[in-house]
């Protein structure tokens, strides 16, 4: 499986002239499901982004940092299991310690979280790689 993976999905070169930066890593509590992240990062840098990624089970406070740190324009969030989706409102009070609440697009998805879930804290839900790329390019248009 591993050998087709690489087959199918290698992961794309630095874009030469990023049009953004994203901050994306597996929100803490979820410390397995990289395959999700892998897919989402691959295809925001197949479309020109810069993608910082942060690995698994990483602290909201974290995520925050690591944006503010690069002048990134978005968070995207992974979240695959039900401890990591509780850990969605942390987020929000990383952004506000931060004074980052409002003023950086943050995007969230994975298999433990659905709309409802991004809107309570104003990010964005995506279901898909697709709609991570869709999500990215607006925030930086
Ligand atoms: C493979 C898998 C595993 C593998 C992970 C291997 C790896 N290296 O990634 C292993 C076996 C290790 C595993 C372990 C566990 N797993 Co698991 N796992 C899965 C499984 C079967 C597939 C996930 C996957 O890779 N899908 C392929 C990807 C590419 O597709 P995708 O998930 O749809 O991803 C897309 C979107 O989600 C979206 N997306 C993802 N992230 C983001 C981020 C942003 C910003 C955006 C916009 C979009 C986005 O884009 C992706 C690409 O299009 C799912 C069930 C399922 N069918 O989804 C369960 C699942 C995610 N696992 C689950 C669970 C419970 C666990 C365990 C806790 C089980 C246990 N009791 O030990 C552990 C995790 C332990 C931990 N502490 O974290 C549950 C989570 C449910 C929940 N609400 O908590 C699921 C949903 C299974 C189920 N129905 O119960 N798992």
């Amino acid at each position: 499986m591993s050998w087709l993976k690489g087959m199918l999905d290698k992961e794309p070169p630095e874009p030469e002239n990023p049009i953004g930066i994203v901050v994306i890593g597996n929100l803490e509590g979820d410390r397995v499901h990289d395959t999700p992240r892998d897919m989402v990062r691959k295809a925001l840098k197949r479309n020109g982004f810069k993608v910082i990624d942060i690995g698994k089970d990483v602290p909201a406070s974290k995520f925050v940092s690591k944006a503010k740190e690069n002048n990134a324009n978005v968070i995207a969030v992974s979240a695959n299991t039900t401890p990591a989706k509780e850990n969605i409102p942390k987020l929000d009070e990383a952004l506000k310690n931060a004074g980052l609440k409002g003023k950086i697009t943050v995007m969230i998805g994975g298999a433990a979280v659905k709309k409802p879930d991004a809107d309570a804290i104003g990010a964005i839900f995506g279901k898909s790689k697709e709609e991570a790329v869709e999500i990215a390019k607006k925030a930086v248009a």
